[in-house]
């Protein structure tokens, strides 16, 4: 393998900086091996050791001195992440220690790694494919059941696998279309449009799918926010404080207890929700509730769901549900009536019957939030999704272009035309696994991740 982009050596701490039992530091390039051994003493040399071996020696510094015992793990170009020799250093966990290894590291020839630059050298080095180096991102990042779980599949390549599919349903197409244009003057018809059409609109519609897929491959990577309103005193804190399993809002009897808005997360059904509870919107002349109220209301503008709870004892408060609809959809907002323990026959138009008292009805509301949140009961784990902005604007502008195509063979244009769009939205497909890149997409991409991976 050619690898002229990476003749540098790279090295970078791939824990997280501060005190650890271990750290870790990573060096991949072609220096990996030859640097380490002019400051390491193990019994055998790492160039001489075989890939996928542990080592233990003693790591010194320029003038000799001893910085720390380690182990080094050796991985052999092409058997390592980045696909360059590379060699992974397991220090005391002590940050003077790491920087000590790391300085008499680049006092041998090896430089200080930007961010993600390993796994971007995975990707220049064929190991992984754009999506999936993305996805290595996402797997750091998630913090749920479901978004892990997305990540995984998309760095398993599902996602890589769809696309490539399509691809090559659009190479096909396009170079019937092609074939045919080669012997356009001599007058043969080698297909008919109208089967290259269909084709067309059969990929049109799996990009529709991926695409309707993005509403909820976005809430499970990142979440769903949910805004706890209602009139002061329904009882917003204490629905709060259940769904966490702590006291973590002040309750109590006097409305308008709750100014600020209090911001916390919690992992239902593998599903992050941002939960935000508020201040009892009213009427209100004291002048820091006044503030709340005004929060309230931003947060109903922001949320992605609204949770409007209602006292049972007292009603529905029809004027408030009103105003809510002036700031969000009704599709967006989930009515419920609360301490229905004091009113178990609570009868008013709502969706869902609580108590943050007994626990009643919280399963209920659960189902009823997933729902809301994924747009559907379930999905299917073992179907491609699309969870990243850059993959879905890629998507859509595949679809633009085969739009056109579709467009073009209705109207009879010529087969340059045609070839010209599919040959475009297979580069726009392209773009998603990277076959097709510039630097600049790179850049931005790798940029986002943190230094050492
Ligand atoms: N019996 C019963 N009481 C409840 C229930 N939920 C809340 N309460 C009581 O209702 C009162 C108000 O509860 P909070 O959670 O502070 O209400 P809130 O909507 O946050 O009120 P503000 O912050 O003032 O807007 C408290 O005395 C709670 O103990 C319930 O399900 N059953
Ligand atoms: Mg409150």
């Amino acid at each position: 393998m050619l690898l002229t982009q990476n003749e540098d050596t790279i090295v970078a701490l791939a824990t997280p900086a501060g005190v650890g039992a271990i750290s870790v530091i990573r060096v991949s390039g072609p220096l990996s091996f030859s640097a380490a051994d002019k400051i390491f003493a193990g019994k055998i040399k790492i160039a001489d050791s075989a890939s996928h071996t542990i080592h233990y020696g003693k790591i010194y510094d320029s003038r000799g001195e001893l910085i720390d015992d380690v182990l080094v793990s050796v991985f052999k170009a092409p058997n390592s992440y980045t696909g360059e020799d590379s060699i992974e250093i397991s220090t005391h966990g002590s940050q003077l220690i790491v920087q000590k290894i790391i300085r008499v590291l680049i006092e041998n020839g090896v430089r200080l790694a930007e961010p993600g630059e390993f796994t971007k050298r995975a990707f220049l080095n064929g190991r992984l494919d754009l999506a999936q180096a993305e996805a290595v991102a996402d797997v750091i990042n998630s913090r749920t059941e479901a978004s892990l779980k997305g990540a995984r599949n998309q760095l398993n390549g599902l996602l890589s696998q769809k696309i490539e599919a399509l691809r090559e349903m659009l190479i096909n197409s396009s170079s019937l279309i092609e074939l045919e244009l080669d012997f356009a003057e001599e007058n043969i018809e080698f297909v008919s449009l109208n089967e290259v059409k269909k084709n067309i609109e059969s990929i049109i519609g799996e990009i529709d799918r991926l695409l309707e897929s993005y509403s909820f491959g976005k809430v499970i990577k990142d979440g769903v926010n949910v805004a706890l309103v209602g009139v002061p005193n329904v009882g917003k804190s204490s629905l709060l404080n259940y769904i966490l399993k702590e006291s973590r809002a002040i309750v109590s009897e006097i409305p308008g207890t709750t100014r600020d808005i209090i911001r916390e997360e919690v992992s239902i059904d593998g599903i992050l929700f941002k939960l935000y509870d508020t201040a009892g919107i009213r009427l209100t002349e004291d002048i820091i509730e006044k503030e709340g109220v005004y929060r309230s209301r931003d947060a109903v503008r922001n949320s992605d769901i609204v949770i409007f709870i209602n006292d049972a004892v007292n009603g529905f408060s029809l004027e408030l549900f009103n105003e809510l609809l002036e700031l969000t959809s009704e599709n967006r907002i989930i009515k419920i009536a609360n301490k229905i323990d004091l009113k178990p026959d609570v009868n008013f138009s709502n969706d869902v019957k609580v108590s943050a008292k007994t626990g009643e009805g919280m399963d209920l509301l659960f189902k009823k939030l997933k729902i809301k949140a994924l747009g559907t009961e379930s999905y299917s784990e073992k179907t491609a999704i699309v969870t990243n902005l850059r993959h879905y604007n890629a998507l859509l502008k595949a679809k633009e272009f085969l739009l056109n195509a579709v467009e073009s063979i209705n109207s009879k244009m010529t087969g340059e035309f045609i070839a010209v769009d599919l040959r475009n939205a297979e580069s726009s497909l392209g773009e998603i696994i990277g076959k097709v890149t510039t630097d600049d997409i790179l850049n931005n991409i790798f940029a986002k991740f943190c230094i050492g991976k």
